[in-house]
């Protein structure tokens, strides 16, 4: 069985953890393979009462809200074990069941002094800073690619742990206590904050490489999960104002071990509209009331650290590029709920930079910085649309909103969100 990548089309917040536990009962395997707790994935799930049950995911894979899917965090992924466990604990507390989890023997885990190193260089950055989420999600890559890092595996042999401290320590707190003017951390402090969660990890610690290539040689099913998105991605996002993690599709390969051979359909998440949240370029932000509506209406607040996300129309130039950068096979379009009342529609089909159109994301990054978004008008709708379950259920206008971003994005879009919970959506191929 071929597996499946499921991705962030703009920033971020796009609804990837909805879409993903969508899939839920088509799959056997869901795995995390980039990021870490910075990432917030929401999942709202119908009662049989009636009610709405929100859950709120940070380091657990989506999919493990499904009875039976076997979660997996993947090696490529940077593991605050504080968070996990306190993670799993939410969820056991709710009747969750978690047992299936394993974790990568590869994968690195977050130490104290980079989450201190984090939010202090991004004080230090001031005015230059990315936006982080302060998690210590940059420097545990850093350390990772400078070859310092702590994996989960040397969690298991005490004195490599700490010959391992020792050395990342030699140069942190040479930045700790000269640069930024911190007192030094101790390695047995770290030793012994990392070594609190040895026993619980123990079981869950695979090859899941080798887990992953058994189960789709056996025919099951894998879903491979990005965290943030295609414009954060390290390589091909909006850098320096990105993550430090592949989070495009080919991300999945490294990050979980998985050959491109192996991938066969990639699924890219777009909203409506787009959000950011952190510094960098936007072109289509609103800063005026249309962004707070979207703001208001999108309930758009970080899912980890409540910050306002910034709100701006959608830019089908970006989604173009995800299409091309992904090799997006189907787009799931999200919130097209939240559009709903306004008397028309800005859909962004190209830039202009200094009086130069652009119908593709420009080569220099400080073009794109003050591109200026062309957009075409199309008619809004005002009929309430939460309760549409078939493509002909919407609105015409809705419709031509739909076939139009698909027309410019050049990728189906066969799923489209009309409200948070879980059968709010509309089924199209
Ligand atoms: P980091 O912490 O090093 O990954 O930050 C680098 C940039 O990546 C952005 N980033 C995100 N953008 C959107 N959503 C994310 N997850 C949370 C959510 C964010 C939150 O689901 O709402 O709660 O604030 C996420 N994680 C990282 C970040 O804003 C920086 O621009
Ligand atoms: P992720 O990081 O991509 O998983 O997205 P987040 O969970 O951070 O943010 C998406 C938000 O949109 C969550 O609060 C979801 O419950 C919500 N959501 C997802 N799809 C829809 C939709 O179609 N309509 C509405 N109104 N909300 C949605
Ligand atoms: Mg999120």
């Amino acid at each position: 069985m071929p597996a499946i990548v499921l991705v962030g089309a703009q920033w971020g917040d796009e609804g990837k953890g909805k879409a993903t536990d969508l899939l839920g009962d088509r799959i056997d395997y869901v795995v995390k393979f980039n990021g870490g707790n910075n990432a917030g994935h929401t999942v709202v799930i119908e009662q049989p009462d009636g009610s709405r049950e929100k859950y709120a995911l940070h380091l657990l894979p989506s999919g493990i809200l499904t009875p039976g899917v076997v979660p997996v965090i993947a090696n490529g992924v940077v593991i605050d074990l504080a968070v996990l466990f306190e993670e799993i604990d939410g969820l056991n507390a709710r009747g969750i069941d978690t047992s299936r989890l394993i974790v990568s023997s590869n994968a690195h885990v977050i130490a104290g002094y980079n989450k201190t190193l984090d939010k202090v260089t991004e004080r230090f950055l001031g005015s230059r800073r990315i936006g982080t989420t302060g998690r210590g999600i940059g420097p545990t890559y850093a350390d990772k690619m400078s070859r310092i890092g702590i994996r989960v595996q040397d969690l298991f042999d005490v004195s490599i742990l700490r010959q391992k401290v020792e050395a990342a320590l030699d140069v942190k707190n040479e930045l700790l206590v000269k640069m930024y003017n911190r007192r030094a951390i101790e390695v047995e402090e770290t030793v012994q904050e990392l070594l609190q969660y040895v026993e619980r990890l123990r079981p869950m610690v695979r090859d899941t490489s080798l887990e992953l290539s058994q189960a789709l040689d056996r025919g099951d099913s894998v879903l491979c999960e990005a965290g943030q998105a295609t414009l954060l991605d390290v390589d091909h996002g909006t850098y320096p104002y990105v993550t430090s993690s592949n989070a495009i599709s080919a991300g999945a390969c490294t990050g979980a071990g998985i050959p491109p051979t192996r991938i066969d359909s990639v699924i890219a998440v777009l909203k409506a509209y787009t959000t950011r949240v952190g510094e960098g370029p936007f072109p289509t932000e609103l800063l005026d009331d249309s962004g707070e509506f979207l703001r208001k209406t999108g309930a758009e607040y970080g899912t980890t650290t409540g910050r306002p996300r910034r709100c701006g129309w959608i830019d089908t130039v970006i989604g173009r590029y995800a299409t091309r950068v992904n090799g997006v096979t189907d787009f799931v379009l999200t919130k097209l709920d939240v559009l709903t009342g306004l008397e028309r529609v800005p859909v962004c089909v190209a830039y202009d930079v200094d009086g130069v159109r652009h119908d593709e994301m420009p080569v220099s990054q400080s073009d794109f910085h003050h591109a200026t978004p062309i957009y075409e008008e199309l008619t809004g709708w005002f009929e309430d649309i939460s309760h549409a379950r078939r493509y002909e259920d919407l609105p015409e206008a809705c419709r031509e909103y739909v076939e139009f971003v698909e027309s410019r994005i050049g990728a189906r879009i066969s799923v489209i969100g009309v409200g948070p919970g879980r059968d709010e959506v509309v089924v199209r191929h």
